[in-house]
């Protein structure tokens, strides 16, 4: 699976880098072994996934020793963590990178349809739920990426993303130890950060759009990407002026592409063909996409089938049965519409105004409520996400509550789930919009008369 600890490609003092620091494959194969001896045998393991070489060999332990990972968000407070334990049933692993073992790890080598990765993400309601990877999967949708992109050991891959989720950890990561490109993570995604590893050599940038907007804004850091090979953006919907303006000032535009947890990266567009702003490119091999839209409509429900896709949901098959339609096809809860000229894919919004995507991270509305309620000042929440400039969508919260500011209820819900989930606002009103069944309104939360 990671083919560049197999000695394919040599070896390099530099191979491996994040937040400053670096290794060889040869120590950090070293590290991974002495991880897997340890946890061989677990049912899952849990790794406080902080930007780090630890972070790595955990990873690439868990998958030497057949044991699958669990990410923990390191900034999660007690509520997340604790139901991210309880539900994977994962022992919490510290992992010391100077102990090394030369040994490949006792037993059998993991199958292929092994679960190598269990990521928490959220869905529109409830707390997160554990999304089943397989190293068949990831192997399948790495190989299909680096044909995309023209991604070789020749490259050298930059990015800052957090190393709890697909886009980080599977394309930040194990993409690079696949494929064999030098991996520079920059601790964070910053234009700064970016810049420098540019002057280092850098050839291969990912990035959430974000990261993106605020490069665009500095022009000095862009300037410095002019180099690049390949900049990729993903995650989350590319704002259309942003790749106009990264293409005026780094000389490339942007190759978007498309994903979920669940399903990993099924639509992207191609190294070598121009980009069109605002679309996604077209199905990697062995993806099939269609449209599930109403007669008359070309647009509707993205679905899709293929070897990339999760094992289920732990411990929850009716929501894993929900995710399918009748005939086998994974419900993305995207709204898309397909160019029928060249199969190019458009995401054109979220089926459910449920689900939020801030900065990046999908954030379910229901979990930051159920926080809200849980505050004994808080008699009603409801959450939204509002068009924001820098983060694609910013969390607002509106709730009836007394002797109680915004400030707090923010704090309360940053301490209780990840920072990234906290409401950049908070709104107070002296009851929630309903309809004739008690159901909240958000859509009346949404319009300009609520402000
Ligand atoms: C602020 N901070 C606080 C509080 N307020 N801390 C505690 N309590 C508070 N009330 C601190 C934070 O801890 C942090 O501190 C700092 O403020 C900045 O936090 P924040 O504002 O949340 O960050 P940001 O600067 O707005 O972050 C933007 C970002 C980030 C860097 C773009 O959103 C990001 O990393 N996004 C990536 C998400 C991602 O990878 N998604 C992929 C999933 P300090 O500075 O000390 O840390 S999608 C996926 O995997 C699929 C398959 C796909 O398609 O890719
Ligand atoms: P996650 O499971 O955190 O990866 O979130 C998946 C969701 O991110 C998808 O269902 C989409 O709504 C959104 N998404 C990912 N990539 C893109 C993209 N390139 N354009 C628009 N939305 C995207």
């Amino acid at each position: 699976m990671l083919t560049a600890l197999e000695g394919t490609f040599g070896d390099r003092a530099d191979a491996v880098g994040v937040a400053g620091r670096t290794c060889s494959y040869e120590e950090l194969l070293g590290a991974a072994r002495a991880v897997a001896a340890e946890v061989a045998g677990s049912p899952a393991v849990a790794v406080t996934a902080t930007a780090s070489l630890e972070t790595v060999a955990a990873v690439v332990g868990g998958l030497l020793a057949g044991v699958p990972v669990v990410p923990l968000p390191p900034d999660a407070g007690p509520a997340e963590r604790e139901h991210i334990l309880r539900d994977s049933g994962a022992h919490e692993f510290t992992v010391d990178f100077t102990r090394r073992s030369d040994r490949s790890p006792a037993g059998p080598a993991p199958a292929p349809s092994d679960p190598a990765l269990i990521l928490y993400t959220s869905g529109t309601t409830g707390p997160p739920k554990g999304v089943v990877l397989t190293a068949a999967a990831l192997a399948a949708d790495l190989d299909a990426l680096a044909g995309a992109w023209d991604w070789t050991a020749a490259d050298t891959l930059v990015h800052g993303l957090p190393l709890f989720h697909v886009h980080g950890l599977v394309l930040g990561v194990l993409g690079a130890l696949r494929t064999g490109s030098r991996l520079v993570h920059t601790g964070r995604p910053t234009p700064q950060t970016y810049a420098e590893a540019a002057r280092g050599g850098g050839t291969l940038y990912f990035g959430v759009p974000t990261v993106w907007t605020r490069i665009a804004r500095d022009p000095a850091a862009a300037a410095a990407l002019t180099g690049a090979r390949l900049l990729v953006s993903g995650s989350a919907p590319l704002p259309t002026p942003v790749s106009h303006d990264l293409e005026r000032l780094t000389g490339h535009r942007p190759v978007e592409r498309y994903g979920m947890t669940e399903t990993l990266i099924t639509v992207s567009g191609r190294a070598g063909t121009a980009p069109r702003p605002g679309t996604v490119g077209t199905p990697l091999p062995g993806i099939r996409t269609r449209i599930a839209a109403e007669p008359g409509s070309d647009i509707g429900e993205l679905q899709l089938t293929g070897p990339t896709l999760f094992a289920g949901y732990l411990n929850n098959p009716d929501a894993t049965a929900a995710a399918y339609t009748a005939d086998g096809w994974f419900r993305t809860g995207d709204i898309a519409a397909i160019d029928p000229a060249d199969g190019v894919h458009r995401i054109v919004g979220r089926a459910s105004i449920d689900l939020i995507k801030s900065g990046g991270y999908r954030i379910g509305a229901g979990e930051i409520e159920n926080a809200l309620l849980d505050h004994p000042r808080v008699q009603e929440a409801a959450v939204v996400g509002v068009p924001d400039a820098d983060l694609g969508q910013r969390i607002v919260a509106f709730v009836v509550a007394e002797g109680v500011t915004g400030e707090e209820l923010t704090e309360f819900v940053a301490t209780r789930l990840s920072v990234h989930k906290r409401p950049r606002e908070v709104r107070f009103l002296d009851s929630l919009p309903r309809n004739a069944m008690g159901k909240p309104q958000k859509k009346l939360l949404l319009s300009p008369e609520a402000d």
